[in-house]
């Protein structure tokens, strides 16, 4: 049987440390379901299908070297039920420092009481993408700040673009 993983986010933008998540995932799965939330709660700087479209880009050529399966998938429902839908049986979520483990306990032992059968497993980055935070790259690119190690090239080129700010 088919092992396929979700790794669901805003990806707003996508980030060094969501693409480090993404390459350890790659190695848990047999096919890898990038789920990009709409969450309008977020107000997000790119439009849905831009984050899909920066996602799919930047990840797509990792998947392929390793040879998993991958897909990037758009959703605006209960994780639990996109999950089901996509067939997955685990869930791949990234944990950086304690800010995340309330949040992500909550959710985690939300998502459990709705399906027990799917398995949320938690993955930490590289030390040097640890802190890395979508949210925090934009107020740096806001106020003109260099985002170059946060972010792949086309990325800062695409929150440059956005924000106004510059880009170095
Ligand atoms: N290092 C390690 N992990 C990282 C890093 C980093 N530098 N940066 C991000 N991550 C991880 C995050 O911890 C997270 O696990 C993942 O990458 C994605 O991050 P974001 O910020 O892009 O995505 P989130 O946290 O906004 O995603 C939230 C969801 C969309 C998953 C959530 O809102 C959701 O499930 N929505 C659907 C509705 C639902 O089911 N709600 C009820 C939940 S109980």
């Amino acid at each position: 049987e088919e092992r396929v993983g979700v790794y669901p986010g805003t990806f707003d933008p996508i980030t060094k440390g969501h693409m480090d998540i993404i390459r350890r995932g790659l190695q848990l799965v047999d096919r890898l379901v990038i789920g990009v939330a709409t969450n309008p709660s977020k107000n997000p700087l790119f439009t849905l299908e831009e984050r899909v479209a920066m996602v799919r880009r930047e990840a797509g050529p990792l998947a392929r070297e390793v040879g998993v399966g991958f897909d990037v998938v758009q959703f605006d429902e209960l994780l639990m039920h996109f999950a089901e839908r996509m067939g997955a049986r685990i869930i791949i979520r990234g944990l950086r420092a304690v800010a995340d483990f309330e949040y992500e306990f909550q959710m985690t032992g939300m998502n459990y009481q709705i399906n027990p059968s799917v398995e949320t497993v938690f993955l930490m980055a590289d030390p040097r993408y640890q802190t890395i935070a979508s949210k925090l790259v934009k107020e740096v690119a806001l106020y003109g700040g260099n985002i170059a190690p946060f972010v792949s090239e086309s990325v800062a080129r695409a929150v440059g673009e956005r924000v106004g700010g510059r880009t170095h």
